[in-house]
């Protein structure tokens, strides 16, 4: 290959010494012709089976079909990204980031969009691989160092996506056998790993999208054989089955057809369903104590409560939702005292406190959390006693569970044996 007008770099300039930056700029340029020179290529005897010429022959692949599964996908995976960021942003949340306590359903519906376009996404991305894997045995295999380093980022997007996917639906399953890390974590970084690596796959995409999706190409599938229109469709409807058939377990007139959703509203004791038992939590013992006292510290006295005394307080009622991270979520009517006010008898302003909520159980990631001063103050959060007009079902939390708006299920601490309140500002 013959390049033209490139400065020689081995010539001694003529005049007085370029600057560092026209020096830079040569270095630049060189390092550039290095990365984009061609490599060897590799033994021809390797060009077997799937690496022969012309061995995927489906006419139904286009770069058109490619692009607009591509942007399906990414649209989809922009939305389970940023609620999902939100998801984690509010149960890890670091000094700058605030989150409200209404609208009482808003991570409801954040979390509800996060599961159904995690799901959206499987026939969505086993489609765009489809349309694509025979590059995977493109030949050569790398080109230029540029494209080794492009195709090295592909194997990363598709690595991330398919962990990102698998261990949704293993944490919804709530089968965690085959994820010998914490859930939690490794979905977090990789959802980072992935939008990074989608983000380098967008920029080098875009124009042959934009090429692609520019023009009609015309559709030369075979006659009478699948189109890709045809293909779209089927997509576009198992994307709309499985979304069907998951989104009842959060929209609640969908719950008849919901058949691959692991929980459902309506179902369980006192028509809300369990994550974790009072048996599994180890607290049914010290639950039924007549012993149990709610104890509320804060700077100015320590109050410590039995049933009696907290029956004995202003009472409250308030129609709020368990919100699943898993993507579930079900409305309760509770009934009981208002976090503010027990605040409150501790002498802690109700309007600027945050208030540290202790379960009865001993170990386990969610026995305790921590309430920000927007749940605090708001009237609707409460140390609920009741679930339905009825006594909390031991596994809904007996003898006293958290529940406050607009927060992930996680953090609706059961079986309350301690809170500290303390001034936030
Ligand atoms: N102490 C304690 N509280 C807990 C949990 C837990 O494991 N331990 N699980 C949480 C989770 S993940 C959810 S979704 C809600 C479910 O509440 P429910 O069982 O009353 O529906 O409780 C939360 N409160
Ligand atoms: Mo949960």
């Amino acid at each position: 290959m013959v390049r033209d007008a490139d400065p020689d770099l081995s010539r001694k300039p003529a005049g007085p010494p370029r600057s560092l930056p026209a020096r830079l700029a040569e270095l630049g340029a060189a390092a550039n012709r290095w990365v984009r020179a061609p490599l060897p290529p590799p033994p021809a005897a390797l060009r077997r089976g799937p690496l022969r010429r012309d061995a995927f022959d489906s006419r139904l692949r286009s770069p058109r079909l490619t692009s607009l599964l591509g942007l399906a996908l990414a649209v989809a995976f922009a939305v389970c990204f940023l609620t999902g960021l939100i998801s984690h942003l509010i149960q890890h949340p670091p000094a700058w980031f605030w989150w409200p306590s209404r609208p009482v359903g808003l991570y409801r519906v954040t979390q509800g969009l996060h599961v159904a376009t995690g799901l959206a996404s499987v026939p969505l991305l086993g489609a765009k691989l489809w349309s694509v894997y025979p590059r995977l045995f493109g030949w050569p295999p790398a080109r230029t160092l540029v494209h080794a380093v492009e195709r090295a980022g592909v194997a990363v997007l598709v690595a991330a996506a398919l962990f990102q996917l698998f261990s949704g639906i293993l944490n919804i399953a709530r089968w965690y056998t085959p994820m010998p890390f914490f859930f939690t974590a490794g979905h977090y970084w990789s959802a980072w790993l992935a939008a990074g690596a989608l983000m380098a796959h967008l920029g080098v995409k875009l124009p042959i999208v934009r090429r692609a999706l520019a023009r009609a190409t015309p559709d030369r599938t075979r006659p009478g054989g699948l189109t890709r229109r045809g293909l779209l469709g089927a997509v576009g409807a198992a994307a709309g089955v499985i979304t069907l058939a998951t989104a009842g377990q959060t929209v609640a007139p969908l719950a008849p057809v919901a058949l691959l959703a692991p929980r459902r509203p309506g179902t369980g004791p006192q028509g809300l369903p369990v994550n974790k038992t009072a048996a599994g939590a180890g607290v049914r013992d010290a639950a039924f104590d007549p012993g149990y006292r709610l104890t509320i510290a804060g700077p100015a006295r320590t109050v410590s409560l039995d049933l009696a005394g907290l029956a004995a307080l202003p009472q409250h009622t308030v129609v709020l939702p368990i919100s699943c991270v898993e993507g579930w979520s079900s409305t309760g009517t509770w009934t009981g005292v208002r976090l503010r006010d027990l605040a409150a008898l501790v002498g802690v302003d109700p309007e600027h406190a945050e208030a540290y909520v202790e379960s009865l159980e001993a170990r386990g990631r969610y026995r305790a959390t921590t309430v920000p001063p927007p749940h605090v103050r708001d009237p609707y959060t409460l140390i609920a006693l009741r679930l339905g007009g009825e006594v909390l079902h031991p596994d809904h939390g007996y003898p006293a569970r958290l529940i406050a708006p607009n927060r992930p299920g996680v953090l609706q601490t059961k079986w309350v044996a301690r809170i500290t309140a303390r001034s936030a500002s």
